[in-house]
This record gives structure tokens, sequence and C-alpha cells, in this order.
């Protein structure tokens, strides 16, 4: 699958959603209804489970066909063999992710402005994470960003672009015309109580919205 096409719509875990469902069962639920893309997020696991979970999602993507990309930890990455790293500002700088990872690996950024978008497309990042485009709860430090910067953003670079933060149902569409090529979203997906049929509707929308 090509990068842009992964954008489309891209599932992070958040295991404070895990009840009925092991959040294994969640990412596979997830996959069934068409996400294009997941990242394993995990800010608190140690370094044991964490890479144990690794394997068993890495796993089920393949099987989808859908690229697996973990957050914020090259060491877990390179261990299980993921498809992808996902850094933040306040992680490791994307060029050293880049180096640590080669150039085969997918390597994504979070950027809030345009310099740090054009930045990360110069340390080799494959796509760029831009939000929180809507108020979100599910990460209390996130940064918002306006329509106008999300477009001007998508616009200043040649790299693949989502919108992630507060992305649901009901504001997806709002997002039309800024130029993604796709959404990304934790809870919209994982706190549905049926995770499969929620994301057949989400990937419609996403269809929908990223169509030129
Ligand atoms: N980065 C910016 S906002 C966010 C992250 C990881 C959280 C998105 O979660 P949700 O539940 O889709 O708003
Ligand atoms: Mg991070």
């Amino acid at each position: 699958m090509e990068v842009k096409q992964a954008m489309l719509l891209y599932a992070l875990t958040d295991r404070a959603w895990v009840g009925r469902q092991t959040l294994l069962e969640q990412v596979e639920a997830a996959l069934k209804g068409g996400v294009t893309c997941v990242q394993l997020r995990e800010k608190h696991l140690n370094a044991t489970d964490f890479l144990v979970e690794a394997r068993q999602i890495k796993e089920r993507c393949q099987v989808y066909h859908v690229p697996f990309i973990i957050n914020d930890n090259v060491d877990i990455a390179l261990q299980c063999d993921a498809d992808g790293v996902h850094v933040g500002q306040s992680d490791m700088p994307a060029e050293q992710v880049r180096q640590l990872i080669g150039p085969n690996k997918l390597l994504g950024v979070s950027v809030q402005t345009i310099d740090q978008a054009k930045v990360a497309e110069q340390a080799g990042a494959d796509y760029v994470g831009v939000g929180a485009v809507f108020t979100t709860s599910t990460k209390a430090d996130a940064v918002e960003v306006t329509m106008d910067e999300l477009r001007a953003i998508s616009a200043a670079i040649h790299i693949p672009v989502v919108a992630i933060g507060g992305i649901q149902e009901n504001n997806m569409m709002q997002l039309a015309g800024t130029g993604i090529d796709g959404v990304a979203m934790v809870s919209a997906i994982f706190s549905a109580e049926q995770i499969e049929e929620q994301t057949r509707t989400l990937y419609r929308m996403a269809r929908e919205l990223v169509k030129e």
C-alpha cells in the first residue's frame, strides 16, 4: 500500500478503551472495518509487554496488508520489525529516527506549523500528522491547529498529510477542501460499542472526504 493510501483511515490505539474486548480484538475489529493504517500508541507499558503486544498486532495488520506503526519507540519498532515509527515534536528528532530505522521504513512526524512540516519533510518523513484539528480529550497537551493552518501545511509540503485530533463522524466533513490525504482517530474508533461497524461508516466518510 502506498503511504498516501494508507493515510485514508488511520487508527491509533488507546488502551483506555479496552473493556469487553482486548486491545488485539479491538484492533482486529478496526482492521475488518477497513482501517488503512494502525499505530500502536502505548505511553506507559513496560518494554517486555509492549514488544509482545507489538508482535501480535503486527501479525494481524500483515494479514490485512495494513501498515503497522509504533508510536515514539524506535527500539520496539526495530525489535518487532514494524513498518514504521511515528514521533512528535518533543520525541527523538525525525532525522535521528530516520538514521536508526534506515530508508525503507515509514517515518511519521506530528506537526502543528508549516515550518515544522517542512523540517519533517526535509528530515525524511514519509507523512505528517497535523493536529489537533478539533478539541480532543484523548491527548491532554494537544495544540490546536485551525482549518486555515491545516490547509497551508498541506499546500506547503509534498508528502501525505493526515489530520488528527477530535475527529468524529459529526465533524469529519468540515475537513473538506484542506488538502489532507486522510484522517487519524483514536476515540471515534475505539470508544465505539461496535468497532467494526463504526469503522465501516468512518471509512465511507473518509473516502468521500478525500476524493478529488
Ligand atoms: N495527537 C494529536 S491529537 C491526538 C494525538 C495523538 C489524539 C487524537 O485522539 P482522538 O480521540 O481521535 O481525538
Ligand atoms: Mg509522541
